[in-house]
């Protein structure tokens, strides 16, 4: 059916819309898929701008269906973007460019009228510490470099999505306008994607965040790859949070291409939060229940691949101790009319490290991940499965494996099978142990917060905030050994403040003012700070981690629930001795080393932050921060 020049395969209009209304009518443009009449005027005005901008061959409004899934499995698989896995259900195998395999923070921008608004401005500041910053006439000059025509021969997908359950009042809408078809089956499994988030949109107050987002062409018009069409050379990620809006071209990776997560979550959401009053935070949240049958929501913020998923998961080891998940990634929180604090998921799916996650890790994630998943730069099998390092206890004998690249592996190839930051994208619902109340739109009461990282030498295992400033001073002096969720090389500790230096969305001085004004609206949780990575002298992991971990997390409720089983120490509370129950442990463990504070490391870590705060901050870290950075050198200097 051709209606003045819009082509309706499916979906369809009763009449032809009107060219005033939507201009795409006009361009003569063809829309394969939905229907235009769904969307608001200001939708449509959108729309409309990408489809100048971009110049794609068709457009497809996303309906969210299984229907829509199936059709653009069949492209995909055609374009051989994606591989089948007969070994499970409805799962996928993508292989990306190889130079698209990660978030890239040096190309991540944050565009503010003054720089300041956006980054602490100090002599000394490292570009790109604390987020970058561009100005609006290069942002622009970015976008018109690299977009106009960028989806030519494509076509133009239109994911209208939601952050957190559909028609929640803590959730928040964007639109995410992409050419790239597995952008659209993630965003289906990462967020509530499809029709009825239009229908809200209709409803309501018709707010949206923009995110528009191009694989691109490289320069040269050559592509290196064409099932993974990308231009790493000019991959950028802008963001104007006085515009509500994203603009992401060159990746179709992870973070810089499912711009629901950590740009409009985490980037956008951290200034609308704190506009609005509120939290949005790289948190996991877990409940968990006692053997008393007491259920508590506690929230953990952790860098990328340090394990959150691991714990948001736990299989406890503790007898009739039962952890239930929420979400492993972000948390927004706002405090309810009797003060609460309350958070929700706005994700709807995980996007987790394959690497690592093993029956013995993380056996609720190997229930998980074998059915509607898509699998991104893992191995693959000879019997349709897939495989990465850490499942090799669940290898079929005599299967031969295929790596991350396309290449024959054997573990004597010294290189790894899957990438490192390979992941998973699973829906949460299929979680067995999703939380009852995961999808409440009132959000789960948050009692605890914890905070963490890898740290080989001197951090004990936990250590408690004495009060909420000195728990944001904690979350301000966060450090931890690089992942491979970033372009970063090599173990280094990097300062990693709240676990959100790549995706702060504003300056990161406010940002921790507007942590401390938190205490003034509503009951504050306790603040905790946990190390399950401390290694002793010889190279070997002091703690077990994982189910282990509930060992730790009992001590947390105990805190939640004002047992005084702690003893002060210089850097905050710690379990008092025998307090943290250790009964039935298989390993042997050496209470007093891992919780040990040597006075030469701990006197270095003191400077080192005091260098980063004040090289990298300067003037804007609020003065209640650097006071408690002193009290803990003094208490530190009594060793
Ligand atoms: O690639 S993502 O940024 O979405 C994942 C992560 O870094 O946590
Ligand atoms: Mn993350």
């Amino acid at each position: 059916m051709l209606l003045k020049g819009v082509q309706l395969l499916r979906g369809g209009l009763a009449s032809p819309p009107k060219c005033y209304n939507f201009r795409l009518v006009c361009r003569s443009l063809s829309v394969q898929y939905g229907d235009v009449k769904t969307l608001t005027p200001a939708v449509r005005e959108y729309v409309d701008k990408c489809v100048n901008l971009c110049q794609p061959d068709r457009v497809h409004i996303c309906d969210g269906t299984a229907a829509e899934s199936k059709l653009l499995q069949g492209l995909m698989l055609k374009q051989g973007t994606i591989l089948p896995l007969p070994k499970y259900t409805n799962c996928w195998l993508a292989r990306t460019n190889p130079a698209d395999v990660a978030r890239v923070e040096s190309k991540t921008f944050i565009s503010t009228e003054r720089k300041e608004e956006t980054v602490p401005v100090t002599p000394n500041a490292t570009p790109g510490t604390l987020g970058n910053w561009i100005s609006d006439a290069d942002l622009k000059a970015a976008i018109a470099e690299r977009f106009p025509g960028s989806m030519k021969g494509r076509t133009m997908y239109v994911i209208p999505f939601s952050m957190g359950p559909v028609g929640s009042p803590l959730s928040k809408i964007g639109i995410e306008i992409t050419d790239s078809p597995y952008v659209v089956e993630s965003m289906k499994i990462m967020t509530r994607a499809g029709t009825p988030v239009l229908d809200v949109l209709q409803q309501g107050d018709g707010q949206f965040v923009k995110c528009l987002h191009s694989v691109g062409t490289p320069a040269s018009g050559v592509q290196a790859q064409a099932s993974w069409p990308c231009d790493p050379e000019r991959t950028i990620i802008l963001h104007k949070p006085a515009e509500n809006e994203i603009v992401s071209y060159g990746s179709g990776y992870g973070g810089n291409s499912l711009l629901g997560k950590k740009c409009f979550a985490l980037r956008i959401g951290s200034t609308i939060a704190k506009r609005e009053g509120w939290l949005a935070e790289h948190m996991l949240i877990l409940g968990i229940t006692d053997p008393k049958g007491v259920k508590k929501y506690i929230t953990a913020a952790f860098p990328s691949a340090c394990g959150k998923t691991n714990l948001a998961m736990l299989n406890p080891s503790l007898a009739n101790y039962k952890v239930e998940c929420v979400g492993d990634d972000i948390a927004w929180m706002k405090f309810d009319s009797q003060g609460l604090l309350r958070a929700i998921n706005p994700e709807n799916g995980f996007f987790g490290v394959a690497p690592g996650t093993s029956k013995e890790t993380n056996p609720i994630a190997m229930s998980t991940v074998f059915k509607n998943t898509i699998f991104t730069n893992v191995a693959s099998t000879s019997d349709g499965g897939v495989y990465w390092e850490g499942m090799e206890s669940s290898l079929a004998p005599n299967v031969q494996i295929t790596d991350w690249l396309g290449n024959p592996w054997t573990k004597e190839s010294g290189k790894p099978a899957a990438h490192p930051n390979s992941r998973f994208c699973t829906p949460a619902a299929q979680c067995p142990i999703i939380d009852s109340a995961w999808e409440d739109p009132a959000g789960v009461p948050i009692s605890a917060m914890l905070f963490g990282g890898r740290r080989p030498a001197g951090v004990p295992l936990i250590y408690e905030a004495r009060d909420w400033t000195h728990g944001v001073f904690i979350g301000a002096a966060m450090r931890s050994e690089a992942t491979a969720a970033a372009e970063h090389k090599g173990k280094v500790i990097m300062h990693d403040p709240f676990a959100m230096r790549p995706f702060f969305g504003y300056n990161f001085g406010d940002y921790v003012a507007h942590w401390l004004s938190m205490e003034k609206r509503g009951k504050v949780p306790k603040i905790f700070h946990v190390n399950w990575f401390r290694k002793s002298d010889q190279g070997k992991f002091m703690w077990p981690g994982y189910g282990e971990n509930s060992r730790v997390l009992e001590w947390v409720l105990r805190r939640v629930n004002g047992e005084s089983c702690y003893v002060d120490s210089a850097i905050g509370h710690i379990p008092a001795e025998g307090e943290l129950n250790l009964a039935g442990m298989k390993e042997q463990v050496d209470v007093k080393q891992l919780f040990s504070l040597p006075k030469d490391f701990w006197t270095q870590e003191v400077e080192d932050i005091r260098n980063y705060f004040e090289s990298q901050v300067g003037a804007d870290l609020p003065a209640s921060i650097y006071a408690e950075l002193d009290k803990l050198k003094a208490r530190i200097a009594e060793l």
